[in-house]
């Protein structure tokens, strides 16, 4: 997969790309990241590319058409994504990361200070995503989170071909929680049904521990999830 992130700070993502799985997947050649300074596409001499709202009001906005050609300098005809991530887009789910992960290039775009000209959006945007209902200060951490959310559905990038599909959300529930040694760790025991090499049964209790923690923290997660029935025993 081929990703283009149009930004004004492309530094910011050196960080968080050169390093874990990201890194892993460019070096495996699975995945190939360009920063794209979009002030290079500035149609001044001062590399300008922002301007005061029309109608008043607040901040500043990112103007069409060095945006556009920032866009159309990426894009290739019938291979290109293009994703505004933006507070008012559609919210970025598990099923949406495994349908970007089929693309073959994705080009990633969002607001810096207040937006970007609607019009550019209309013209030269597949879809808008925003990654949760809080306010970020700018897109860029929002792009390291779907470019990290997405490259796990792609084969090849987790070391075990399922571990994606097997991981909380997949299937709308949590993770059961895990141990390691020592088996007494100030006082606190390891649960003794993940001593006594009980298979069947380690199942049985990993998911009602990831049940219960879900009907407890996120119950609008556990719609269509099986009853939490009786050989379960909960403390709620
Ligand atoms: C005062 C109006 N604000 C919109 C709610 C302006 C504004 C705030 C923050 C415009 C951009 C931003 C920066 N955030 C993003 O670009 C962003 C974002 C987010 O803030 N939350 C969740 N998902 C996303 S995706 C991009």
């Amino acid at each position: 997969m081929e990703i283009d992130i149009l930004s004004l700070f492309p530094e910011y993502f050196r960080g968080p790309f050169d390093v874990s799985m990201v890194q892993r997947a460019r070096e495996a050649g699975l995945l190939d990241i360009r920063l794209t300074d979009i002030r290079d596409f500035s149609e001044n001499k001062h590399r300008r590319v922002d301007d005061r709202p029309f109608g008043g009001g607040p901040g500043m906005v990112l103007c069409p058409g060095p945006v556009a050609q920032a866009i159309r300098s990426s894009r290739r005809k019938g291979r290109s994504r293009v994703i505004y991530l933006s507070p008012q887009g559609s919210p970025l789910t598990a099923a949406k990361c495994q349908e970007l992960a089929k693309e073959e290039h994705l080009i990633l775009l969002f607001g810096h200070y207040e937006g970007v000209d609607e019009r550019v959006l209309e013209s030269d945007i597949d879809e808008e995503i925003s990654i949760g209902d809080y306010v970020l200060t700018s897109g860029c951490a929002a792009a390291i989170v779907l470019v990290d959310s997405v490259i796990r559905f792609i084969p090849g990038v987790l070391g075990h071909p399922d571990a994606a599909q097997e991981d909380s959300f997949q299937d709308g529930i949590f993770d059961a929680p895990h141990y390691t040694r020592p088996e007494v760790f100030e006082g606190r025991l390891v649960p003794p049904v993940l001593l006594a090499g009980n298979h069947a049964e380690i199942r049985k209790w990993r998911r009602s521990q990831a049940l219960e923690k879900t009907h407890r923290v996120r119950p609008d997660l556990m719609r269509n999830k099986e009853k939490i029935s009786e050989p379960l025993s909960l403390n709620c």
